[in-house]
């Protein structure tokens, strides 16, 4: 059964241009939120709510009768650690509080593959690998899988974690055929999530049906989440780029350039 409210943060974002109208069939209303401005709601079944994820009363307010949580609001790439604390770290503690106190049961975190960017590419994992986050952004994120995981012992909130991949409208380089996850799968996924019974704190791997893949998702198998798309339409097009130095971290780790962003200096 489709929730009444759905809360989508990021609504304003790449991901969250899309989900505001893929989404719908998910609930009868979905509350847009992002720091950015929106475009205004277009009917009933919208709410658009402009809101900083490190404001803690705001985020009270903004998660009032909501039924469920699509959190993909943050900062989506490495920055100065300072950016990451408040939008990222201090942001899902406030996701999380608000959950508890309006008793919403069920989250789908936006969470991302730097939580596990240090991995080689020739090395495969589930999701019970130890995590290795390539930046302040894959450490933000791994914090929030914490997050879900205690909020989900200590007070029964639920939560699927998604280690998004690449979640563009196409691959854009080679590293990207293995991570590429269609905003159809996206959507899919999200709904899996939204909708399989009792997922506890579940960890997914976001990404489609990709030819050559570093993850394994048989620990998400209760999703029943099975991809529609894959990288491989876009074979032809990346195969025509020149390939990465043997240094290239693109073709090394699988967070590519992620991992020598930085350091930031005052
Ligand atoms: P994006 O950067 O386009 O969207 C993120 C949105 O969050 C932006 O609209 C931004 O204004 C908002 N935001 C930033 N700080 C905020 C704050 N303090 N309060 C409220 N809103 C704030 O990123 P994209 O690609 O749409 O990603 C969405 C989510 O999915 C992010 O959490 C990102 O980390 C995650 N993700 C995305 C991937 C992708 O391939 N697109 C891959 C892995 C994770
Ligand atoms: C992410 O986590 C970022 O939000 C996105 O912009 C891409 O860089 C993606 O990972 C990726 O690894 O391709």
């Amino acid at each position: 059964t489709p929730f009444n409210r759905i809360l989508l943060t990021g609504a304003a974002g790449g991901l969250g241009k899309v989900l505001r109208e893929s989404l719908r069939p998910y609930a009868s209303i979905i509350r847009l939120s992002d720091i950015a401005p929106m475009a205004p709601a277009e009917g009933s079944h919208e709410e658009v709510v402009q809101c900083d994820l490190s404001d803690k009363a705001a985020v009270h307010t903004l998660c009032e009768d909501v039924d469920a949580i699509c959190h993909f609001g943050g900062v989506s790439v490495e920055r100065p650690f300072e950016e990451i604390l408040e939008a990222n770290i201090r942001g899902i503690f406030h996701i999380y509080e608000a959950a508890r106190r309006h008793g919403i049961k069920r989250v789908i975190f936006a969470s991302s593959n730097h939580v596990v960017g240090f991995y080689k590419q020739t090395e495969k994992i589930d999701a019970s690998a130890p995590r290795r986050p390539d930046s302040y952004y894959g450490l933000s994120k791994s914090y929030g899988e914490d997050m879900a995981s205690f909020y989900f012992d200590r007070y029964g909130i639920e939560t699927v974690s998604i280690r998004i991949g690449s979640s563009f409208p196409e691959p854009q380089n080679l590293r990207m055929m293995s991570t590429y996850l269609s905003y159809r799968d996206l959507t899919n996924l999200i709904g899996r999530s939204l909708f399989t019974p009792e997922v506890g704190h579940t960890v997914v791997y976001g990404m489609s049906n990709n030819r050559d893949v570093w993850w394994d998702n048989h620990m998400a198998a209760h999703l029943g989440y099975e991809p529609q798309d894959s990288s491989e339409e876009f074979r032809a097009k990346i195969d025509a780029q020149p390939p990465y130095a043997p240094n290239d971290p693109a073709g090394i780790y699988h967070g590519g350039a992620f991992v020598e962003a930085g350091p930031f200096e005052d």
